[in-house]
C-alpha cells in the first residue's frame, strides 16, 4: 500500500492545501494529513480545531485521514509506514526551503518528498495571507473552503 504524508500548520487549511490533498488522495492507496503540534509558535486556531476543519473538508476522500503529530516529521512517517511525504510547491522562493527540508529528511530516515506544482488558481495563496487580510476586514471567499470561512470570521470576531 502506498502512504503518504501531507504535514502542515494548516492554521487555517486553504483551497491551496486543499487542491495538494485531492492530488495525493488520486495518486496514492492513503494520505495521512499530519498537523504539525507547535507549543512555541502562536497560532489563530488550536491543533483540535485545526484537525477538525481538515476532517471536515477532507471527509468526501475516503482514503484521506487527519492526525496531529509533533516532532521530527520523518519519526511521525517511520512510526505509521509512511515512505514519501507529498508538498506542494508555490513559487521559486518556496523551492530552496522545501529542498533543503527534502534532502535532511532523506538523510534522516530515507524518507522521500514528492512535489506537486501549485495549481496557478492558488499559486499566491498561504494561510498566513489569509489571516492578515481577513484581520483587515477583506474578502478571502473562494481562498479558503466554505466551513473555515465561517470560522475564521467568528474567531476574528471573538479576538
Ligand atoms: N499551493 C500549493 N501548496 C501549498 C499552498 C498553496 N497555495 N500553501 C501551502 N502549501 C503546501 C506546501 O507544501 C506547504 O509545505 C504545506 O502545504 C503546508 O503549509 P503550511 O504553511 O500549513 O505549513 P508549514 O510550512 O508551516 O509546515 C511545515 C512543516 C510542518 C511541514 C515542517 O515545519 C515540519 O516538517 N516540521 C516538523 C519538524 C521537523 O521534522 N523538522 C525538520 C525538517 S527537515
Amino acid at each position: 500500500m502506498a502512504r503518504v504524508v501531507c504535514p502542515g500548520s494548516f492554521d487555517p487549511v486553504t483551497n491551496g492545501h486543499l487542491d495538494v490533498i485531492s492530488r495525493a488522495a488520486s495518486l496514492h492507496d492513503e494520505v495521512v494529513v499530519a498537523v504539525l503540534i507547535n507549543i512555541t509558535k502562536k497560532s489563530l486556531f488550536t491543533t483540535d480545531e485545526r484537525v477538525d476543519m481538515l476532517r471536515e473538508v477532507t471527509k468526501d476522500y475516503p482514503n484521506v485521514r487527519v492526525e496531529r503529530f509533533h516532532g521530527l516529521l520523518v519519526n511521525f512517517c517511520t512510526d505509521n509506514g509512511i515512505h514519501a511525504i507529498v508538498k506542494g510547491l508555490r513559487a521559486v522562493s518556496d523551492f530552496e526551503y522545501e529542498m533543503q527540508m527534502a534532502q535532511m529528511n532523506y538523510r534522516l530516515a530515507k524518507v522521500e518528498t514528492l512535489f506537486v506544482t501549485t495549481n496557478p488558481t492558488y499559486s499566491f495563496l498561504s494561510s498566513s495571507l489569509v489571516k492578515e487580510i481577513a484581520t483587515y476586514g477583506g474578502d478571502v471567499s473562494g481562498l479558503v473552503p466554505e466551513p473555515v470561512l465561517g470560522r475564521l470570521k467568528a474567531r476574528l470576531k471573538e479576538e
